[in-house]
């Protein structure tokens, strides 16, 4: 009502007869589109929208689906022919632009025993969970990290990375790189190295080790916008969430979660994308919860359902199910469960962006 006396009260002071005002409003429209202008009164509330508007759609992929579609690539491609042989999730409300959520990417990659994914470094930065297999490797910047179901992996910007499959299966991992933010600001860069997998400086754990024991090798710096991290084991973080379930720190949203820190300064792991690992206890029903990160979850024990903007996704041990930004989602298992997961949270916080809609807590 109030927006329709406002443009009356426009159209009366407006000059010209009353009727004709649209169609003179129309050619000027035209006119100016000539000089590459065009009026923002016609798209403001598009552009600055009341509440976050999304074209992401929850969504969940099934590990059997997942498994089986992944291994049959591997008959048709090489890890090395392919450089990096993935399938992409692709979110179904963004067909065609390899997205999972608006700011990432995620896929699935295979390394057959024997391969080597070439060694190459980009400006996106990218992290990895492993979803199964036992003993194949990534190297990043010189160290050699021999990885297994439930460790997380972090490439950070600009940094070498090659992987390699030592062992007699295959594995696989899940991708989520942050291109799609890197390429919002048109800044990607890539190259690839003259020989396919990079020289070994530092034995496999050394930055475990030297950067997440409660010590810092003399020297290290004081300010790092990225974890000096590269494997969080399973190992020795799932320890951690059995301990903050014992000691009842268990969040009514988010059960007993750890945020992955860089050791450095506590910050994000890298500026771009945040991971979180959370248990959830027997019989678990989680309340309500949003935020502005949208969000992608992996299941790495367990089963449960989580409802997101009123749709069940059931899942199970290595299901990828994706909550969009700013639509309601709630957790709830009937055994203990774990999930994993990764957000675009970091990256909206350094800009003062983000926001949570938790009335209670
Ligand atoms: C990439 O470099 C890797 O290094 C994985 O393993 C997935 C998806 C898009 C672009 C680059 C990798 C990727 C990727």
């Amino acid at each position: 009502m109030a927006s329709a006396s406002a443009s009356k009260r426009a159209e009366s002071k407006a000059p010209g007869p009353k009727h004709n005002i649209e169609a003179m409003r129309q050619a000027y429209y035209e006119r100016i589109a000539k000089h590459d202008m065009t009026p923002l009164w016609k798209v403001m509330k598009n552009v600055v929208t009341k509440e976050p508007l999304t074209r992401c759609a929850p969504v969940i992929w099934h590990y059997d689906d997942i498994k089986r579609l992944v291994m049959e690539s591997g008959a048709l491609i090489t890890a090395e022919e392919a450089e990096r042989r993935v399938l992409i999730l692709e979110n179904p409300g963004m067909r065609g632009e390899s997205k999972a959520t608006n700011t990432l990417f995620a896929g699935v990659q295979m390394i057959l025993p024997g391969e080597v994914a070439p060694a190459h470094r980009h400006v996106s930065s990218a992290i990895r969970f492993v979803l199964d297999g036992e003993g194949a490797y990534t190297a990043v910047e010189g160290e050699k990290a021999y990885m297994s179901p439930g460790d997380f992996v972090i490439t950070a910007n600009w940094a070498p990375h090659d992987h390699g499959n030592t062992s007699h299966k295959p594995m696989l991992w899940l991708d989520v790189l942050d291109f799609p933010q890197v390429n919002f600001f048109e800044t990607s860069f890539a190259e690839q190295f003259a020989t396919a997998t990079q020289p070994t400086s530092r034995a496999d754990g050394d930055s475990l080790s030297f950067y997440a024991s409660g010590v810092l090798p003399d020297g290290a710096p004081a300010a790092l916008n990225r974890s000096p991290v590269i494997n969080y084991t399973y190992a020795r973080t799932r320890p951690i969430i059995e301990r903050m379930m014992k000691a009842g720190d268990v969040d009514k949203r988010h059960g007993a979660r750890v945020r992955y820190a860089n050791p450095i300064n506590g910050g994000p792991v890298l500026p771009t994308m945040g991971a979180n690992l959370a248990l959830f206890p027997k019989g678990f029903k989680g309340e309500k919860y949003r935020a502005t990160d949208g969000t992608i979850f992996v299941c790495a024990e367990g089963e449960g359902a989580t409802t997101v903007d009123g749709k069940v996704l059931e899942w199970g041990p290595n299901d990828v199910f994706v909550v969009p930004p700013w639509k309601h989602y709630s957790h709830r298992v009937g055994k203990e469960s774990v999930l994993f997961s990764i957000s675009d949270r970091p990256a909206q916080e350094a800009l003062g962006i983000w926001r949570e809609d938790t009335p209670s807590h």
